[in-house]
């Protein structure tokens, strides 16, 4: 599929895995399935192939597997706090950062490991690290990790493919966006293949949002920005969810970034926005564009960074400020089509 797989980078990586006796894979601050599948099915081939110590792990503030991920198959003996994680790994594999920062405080960890690998598929991706694989090609990181395992010659076990699964249909969509092509869906037949239960893997994905994030949901939807006439009427929506609004409901901050998917399905506008404040008052901006923009570069220029029609930032100050900018800076992002 994709160029740099089997290149001179991926081989250096194959080989720091092939020979490393201690890995930490590490997973984006505030891990999505991708992240979190990817790094799991790729910890559970190493150590099914006999690497002494392996871990997973990721930045949260406070640290906690987010709720809607702890059934993923070796979550609960793989994944380590950040604290706990080995001080002089062999080789770290950061999966699915987008950038430096995106490791949060298990960057430190990296450049004490003897070999800091970068395994992403974000075209914003700089490129960092002392082996640098980034397949912006691919529709998830889970793809890459697939191949990856394939070449340390390790057998996709059910629980591997499980994670592998749920990685590549979150971040498709479930086989819906342009990235998704005839060799993912033959990646995903493999997978059957391989002994997974799809239909349960779609339900803990897309049908297992608890009542209190379906009710915040429709109270988001309800006091949405709708902006008809932007982007060249294309339209824009933008969703707010603060943290005062996730405490009345007892939500966390990891269980509302599911709510830009119900904007996304909005067919009145291209591009849906969900603005989401965390425990400290920062904001964390998820948008999602059917095409008519640009929203990798458009992230690119906020400091964040993603794909073309799906990325995110980090962003401070009044909600009502970051509205107002994105009603602004995004129409110079419009997409060449
Ligand atoms: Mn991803």
């Amino acid at each position: 599929m994709t160029s740099v797989v089997g290149g001179g980078e991926w081989r250096r990586l194959v080989a720091a895995l092939a020979r490393a006796d201690s890995v930490v894979v590490v997973g984006h601050v505030n891990p999505d399935p991708d992240a979190l599948g990817s790094a799991l099915a790729l910890a559970l081939g190493l150590r099914g192939a006999g690497c002494a110590q392996v871990q997973v792990t990721f930045d949260a503030e406070p640290f906690a597997v987010p709720r809607a991920l702890r059934w993923l198959p070796g979550a609960s003996d793989l994944i380590v706090a950040p604290e706990q994680v080995l001080a002089h790994p062999d080789c770290l594999v950061a999966v699915d950062c987008a950038a430096p920062d995106r490791l949060g405080r298990l960057l430190e960890v990296a450049g004490r490991a003897g070999v800091f690998a970068v395994l992403d598929h974000h075209r914003s991706n700089p490129g960092f690290g002392d082996i640098e694989v980034v397949a912006s090609d691919a529709p998830a990181t889970g793809v890459l990790v697939a191949r990856l395992l394939d070449d340390l010659g390790c057998p996709r076990t059910p629980d591997i493919a499980t994670n592998l699964y749920a990685a590549i249909s979150s971040d498709t969509g479930s086989f819906r966006f342009p990235a998704t092509t005839a060799q993912t869906h033959g990646l995903a037949a493999e997978l059957h293949r391989s002994g997974i239960d799809h239909s349960a893997i779609a339900t803990e994905l897309f049908a297992s949002r608890p009542i209190a994030v379906a009710r915040l949901a429709g109270q988001m939807m309800v006091d949405a920005q709708y902006e008809e006439t932007a982007l060249h009427g294309a339209g824009l929506l933008i969703g707010i969810v603060s943290r005062a609004d996730r405490a009345d409901l007892g939500v966390s901050f990891d269980e509302v970034e599911s709510l830009v998917t119900d904007l996304a399905a909005i067919g009145d506008a291209d591009t849906a926005v969900l603005l989401k404040e965390d425990d400290d008052g920062g904001w964390r901006v998820s948008a999602r564009s059917k095409g008519a923009v640009d929203l990798g570069s458009f992230a690119a220029s906020r400091g964040g960074g993603g794909h073309t029609q799906a990325a995110g930032y980090a962003a401070a100050g009044d909600a009502e400020v970051i509205s107002a900018d994105l009603l602004h800076g995004l129409e110079g992002f419009m997409a060449d089509r």
